[in-house]
């Protein structure tokens, strides 16, 4: 606890530094100024160690800046109004990797400049969501389940039902992600029994259906995404909602959570991988390239997870990870991951369809 705080200060204190030597409040000549490169990271939030991003400009002698957004819709929508030239990293999920090189908005990876590519988990390295990794390199894995606080509800059903049913949630307030809906409609549709990973239109609409049912229900307090959802959990705001394993990890590692519990309903959940990839029109491709193969190095690596507490999917970094990510909740063990599905990557018409359908399941 008392090492994250004061990483974060030494992150704001370098952050301050480089702010006041980029616009003029030192005595640094204007053209040094003009000469630091900057490689803009576009992420999720709470996903990257200050200390690393700190490390990474060491070594590139550049400027680091982190943006940071809670879903891939809101990643993808800022990226389709400018944003494919003013970020050049960002960390999508892989079931959204093909719609994005589909629409142009990445690059294939340049996988002559990745000497730590082989670090690699053996799978990672040619993942059906992106064979050959051609556009986009694995970050992070992990799973998406249910996180409730348990003295608010006393030994709820480990379902998915704790979201849908409301006599198992009367009173309650909850909420659910706003994101692109996939996380939404495929809990729904496990409820209804289709699984989780469902793709058929009258699933979808049935799913959307009692979203619509759900939204009107007096406790629901509505759209907000998974990790600010689970900040709302923390402050006893809302009793229940759908989180990110790691989130949970990471509180449960900071002290900020310690009884909140996280499970994978047995109707089935999501299992994911956040990947690196390089925006189609980015300003520093090289330095992306260095950060991504930064990134692949088996310390920073492990210092990447032992930080945000989520899975690795590097083999070289799994020596140092901190032996609770080796536990059931972070590496889940057989008997979990048949319960556990890849969402299927949406295109073209399919996607557009599905996207009108989840937009009328939140108006
Ligand atoms: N705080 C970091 C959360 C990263 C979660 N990414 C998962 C996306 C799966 N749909």
């Amino acid at each position: 606890m008392k090492d994250r705080i004061l990483k974060k200060i030494l992150s704001v204190t370098a952050v301050l530094s480089m702010t006041m030597l980029t616009q003029g409040f030192s005595a640094a000549p204007a053209e040094a100024q003009s000469n630091v490169p900057v490689l803009n990271l576009f992420t999720w939030s709470d996903y990257i160690d200050p200390a690393l991003v700190t490390k990474f400009e060491a070594q590139c002698h550049c400027k680091l800046v982190e943006t940071d957004y809670d879903s891939n819709s809101e990643m993808m929508a800022k990226l389709k109004l400018g944003g494919t030239s003013q970020y050049d990293v960002v960390v999508p999920s892989n079931f959204v990797i093909l719609e994005m090189a589909d629409e142009g908005l990445i690059q294939p990876v340049d996988h002559s400049k990745l000497s730590n590519f082989s670090n690699l988990i053996e799978r990672f390295q040619n993942p059906t969501y992106d064979p050959g990794d051609k556009y986009s390199i694995p970050y992070q894995w992990g799973t998406t389940g249910m996180v409730y606080d348990p003295a608010k509800l006393k030994n709820p059903p480990q379902s998915w039902s704790l979201l849908f049913d409301p006599a198992v949630n009367p009173n309650y307030p909850f909420v659910l992600p706003k994101g692109e809906g996939r996380n939404e409609i495929s809990a729904a549709c496990a409820y209804l029994g289709y699984g989780f990973n469902c793709m058929a239109q009258d699933q979808w609409v049935a799913a959307a259906k009692l979203i619509k049912q759900t939204r009107k229900r007096p406790n629901f307090a509505g759209f907000v995404d998974e990790t600010p959802a689970l900040s709302q959990v923390k402050t006893g705001l809302l009793a229940t909602s759908i989180a990110f394993n790691g989130d949970v990890g990471n509180c449960h590692a900071d002290g900020s959570c310690r009884t909140l519990q996280y499970f994978i309903p047995k109707e089935g959940g999501d299992i994911w991988v956040d990947t690196m990839a390089i925006t189609s029109h980015a300003k520093q491709p090289a330095l992306a390239l260095e950060f991504i193969n930064f990134i692949l190095d088996a310390k920073n690596g492990a210092q990447l997870s032992n930080f945000n507490q989520y899975a690795s999917p590097n083999a070289a970094a799994t020596p140092m990870l901190q032996p609770v990510l080796l536990t059931p909740m972070f590496s889940p063990p057989d008997t979990e991951m048949s319960r556990l599905v890849f969402l299927s990557p949406l295109t073209g018409a399919k996607l557009k369809l599905f996207n009108a359908i989840w937009t009328s399941a939140m108006q």
